[in-house]
């Protein structure tokens, strides 16, 4: 696709054409190589989205949850996007098609956009395709965008860094607050979501967390994370988590901590993009006639590693 193409692409789609939008983000799942002519035209259009990110563990209720939610922000007459990663499946499988069906009552409303990105993209970049899908969803108005991730791997926890908010969603069966811990999510977690409350212990972990989140060294003035216990199924306790979950997004706006996670984000960002152009320019280098020959001197012992780096930091394109 040419510049005039991705031109007429992105324009089509943020005159709310829905099959452009489709297409943009399959282009960018794919790592089409228009990509840098695609976010070159939609990203003077991003930064208007509240990006909502919602992890936990498998099975806590979070696409549940989501579906909840989505219903209420269509309530007060807000466009919302919904991005389900699952790097567990690496094809689009059962879990997804579950997700899908349950998120059938929002299937007919043009307010609600859901993507599943359940595959790897083709250099395996799914981190990063994910917060360029996020990306284009910004840039065509949705006001929420809510990212769904299995919290279990650094690469999910990674994708959440993308996300302004944080909702951490844990069941008492996912284990105590040690292993909240332990998992990283105590250091991501805006606001605590103890789901399925309509099971014995759900107290117990409510309690355990909000001395868990008191221990938090936090700065004079800093967010204090909130724990909502809720009943995603029967859409108890939804509300008042939605208010939480608010309450922090104006947090970051008067605060200032939105544009500081947001040039962190984008630093990352750059940072990405050129480890993952580099790591392509790698690959192909070693398939070069030359690269054959370091990789023999390698393995012969006759070059180190360190040595192979510096060869190939010279390399230029
Ligand atoms: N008892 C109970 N079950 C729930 C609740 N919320 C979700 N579930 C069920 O838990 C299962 C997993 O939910 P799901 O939303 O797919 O979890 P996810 O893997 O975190 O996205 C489903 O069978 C849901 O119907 C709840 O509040 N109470
Ligand atoms: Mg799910």
């Amino acid at each position: 696709m040419d510049r005039k193409a991705a031109q007429t692409l992105v324009e089509n789609m943020l005159a709310g054409h829905r099959l452009s939008l489709a297409r943009l983000i399959s282009k960018v799942e794919n790592r089409d190589s228009s990509l840098n002519l695609i976010m070159e035209q939609l990203y003077p259009h991003t930064g208007g989205a509240w990006i909502l990110g919602i992890t936990g563990p498998p099975g806590s209720g979070k696409s549940t949850l989501v579906d909840q939610m989505a219903a209420h922000f269509r309530k007060a007459g807000k466009k919302v996007a919904i991005v389900a990663v699952d790097p567990s499946s690496p094809f689009s499988g059962g879990a997804i098609l579950g997700d899908r069906i349950r998120m059938q009552q929002h299937w007919n409303d043009p307010g609600v956009f859901i993507r599943s990105l359940g595959t790897r993209g083709k250099h395996g970049g799914l981190s990063h395709a994910t917060k360029e899908v996020v990306l284009v969803l910004d840039s065509a108005r949705f006001d929420v965008i809510l990212v769904e991730t299995a919290g279990v791997g650094q690469t999910e926890l990674d994708i959440l860094r993308l996300a302004q908010t944080v909702l951490v969603v844990l069941v008492p069966e996912s284990g105590d607050s040690i292993q909240v811990m332990k998992a990283g999510l105590m250091e991501i977690a805006d606001v605590f979501a103890v789901n399925k409350s309509d099971r014995p212990e759900s107290d117990k972990l409510v309690r355990e967390l909000i001395s868990m989140v008191g221990l938090m060294d936090r700065p004079a003035g800093g967010w204090a994370v909130p724990v909502h216990k809720t009943e995603a199924i029967r859409d108890i306790g939804v509300s008042e988590l939605l208010k939480a979950l608010e309450s922090h997004h104006h947090f970051l706006a008067e605060s200032g901590a939105r544009e500081w996670k947001a040039s962190e984000f984008l630093k990352n960002e750059v940072m990405d993009i050129l480890s993952e152009r580099l790591g392509l320019r790698l690959q192909e280098a070693f398939e070069t006639k030359a690269g054959q020959k370091l990789l023999k001197q390698l393995l012969g012992r006759r070059m180190d590693p360190y040595k192979a780096a510096a060869v190939f930091e010279k390399i230029k394109k």
